[in-house]
């Protein structure tokens, strides 16, 4: 029997999207609709004998029309193909019991080979290759282990059967963006979904796709398309899984995604930040692309920095932001000699000084800066009393130019 996993689909998120005037649909939901396209185009080359769906349909429980319209659109392909189970996740489950969640709306009407899990419960269904029971857990925020240990015993011998849960488990890898989101939960030791009642156990909730250890394929489909930057170089799949009768094995049918990428620049040792900057980012278009360029500087380089003339050479991307992350020098001014009477030993020692250096690897530094510069060895010592001195961003940039000045040189 060949089943098809899918997880978090999320339509309706548009951060980091516009819309697509010809489509009056935001870019963002457009790309998790082709993924989900791409779903039911696995499902009908793989010719699955049923479809299960992990969880997390929209952005939340009150889904625009929009986003409901377009996701049925896909539910309805696929319950053409086999029938479909929809689990319900923590996005998709109303603020209390009473009120509709997400996807009640294909319970309502009955929709033709559609099921929908919104309470702890083994469905038997009928599939072209016999009978198939999905165990389906949707997401609460406790309690999980307590209720996969009812559904197992619920599961009969006679017919293959899969755990479908919403929840966290003990030691998943998550990205970034979801670590915050996901804390709330109690997190399932591994163990309590490895039970041997299920063949196969279909994960939904964390976005990155991976494979719980445990004596039976406990698989995160993962979201079918990057969410955010906390997703960024993640690949996207959804899983065709096969049961036999030596038990269950998977494979990884993969998804496009959206390239989110991050540019980390570091101009805190230039004197040209922007040229910097530019020469970073020369030859990229990132068409198609959701960029973000962080600058890591002092918070006097700042005005140096012309933000305009950065996005300009994004423009290729969909969205491109730029963030600063600001080192403030904010330790008292103690200054008993005017800047520009520096030295270029002294300036350089108390940028190291700056730089959190010992004592001891800043004088082994003049002293390799003092050969580099062809300048006698012997005012390294004295240089080294600025060391002590504690300086404002005035100062750094002095040190600056006397860095560049030692770099020049070296180069
Ligand atoms: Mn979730």
């Amino acid at each position: 029997m060949k089943i098809l996993h899918f997880a978090d689909a999320h339509v309706g998120i548009t951060a980091h999207g516009k819309t697509n005037t010809a489509t009056g649909l935001n870019t963002r939901i457009e790309a998790v609709l082709h993924s989900l396209d791409k779903v039911a185009q696995c499902a009908e080359r793989r010719d699955v004998d049923a479809i299960l769906f992990a969880g997390d349909a929209y952005r939340n429980a009150s889904p625009d029309m929009t986003s409901q319209r377009e996701f049925a659109k896909r539910v309805r392909r696929m319950a053409g193909l086999a029938p479909v189970v929809l689990l319900v996740g923590n996005h998709d489950r109303a603020a209390n019991m009473v009120k509709a969640h997400a996807m009640s709306v294909f319970d309502a009407l009955a929709v033709d080979n559609v099921h929908v899990i919104s309470e702890p419960q083994v469905l038997r269904i009928e599939t072209k290759s016999g009978p198939l029971q999905v165990a389906g857990a949707p997401y609460q925020r406790a309690g999980m282990a307590e209720v996969v240990t009812n559904l197992a015993a619920q599961v009969r011998h006679d017919a293959p059967a899969v755990l479908l849960a919403h929840c966290s488990v003990g030691g998943a890898i998550m990205g970034a963006g979801q670590t915050v989101t996901l804390e709330q939960d109690a997190a399932l030791p591994p163990e309590a979904l490895d039970h041997p009642a299920f063949h196969y156990v279909a994960l939904g909730h964390i976005h990155k796709h991976q494979v719980i250890a445990g004596s039976r394929p406990i698989v995160y489909a993962g979201s079918v398309e990057r969410m955010d930057f906390g997703e960024e170089g993640e690949p996207k799949c959804c899983i065709v899984v096969e049961i036999g009768e030596g038990g269950a094995g998977w494979q990884a049918c993969s998804l496009p995604a959206t390239d989110f990428r991050t540019i980390r620049i570091d101009v805190r040792p230039v004197v040209d930040p922007q040229g910097v900057i530019k020469q970073a980012l020369r030859g990229g278009a990132f068409p198609g692309e959701i960029v973000r360029v962080i600058i890591s500087c002092y918070e006097s380089q700042k005005g140096a920095i012309r933000q305009q003339e950065i996005l300009k050479r994004l423009d290729g991307a969909t969205a491109a932001y730029l963030h600063f992350d600001l080192e403030r020098v904010a330790r008292p001014l103690r200054v008993d000699a005017p800047l520009h009477s520096m030295t270029p030993l002294e300036l350089l020692a108390l940028w190291f000084a700056q730089r959190g250096e010992s004592v001891e690897r800043t004088e082994r530094l003049l002293q390799r800066a003092a050969g580099i510069m062809e300048i006698d060895p012997a005012e390294v010592a004295p240089a080294l009393a600025a060391y002590g001195r504690n300086e404002t961003n005035d100062g750094i940039e002095a040190a600056l130019v006397a860095l560049a000045a030692l770099q020049t040189q070296e180069a």
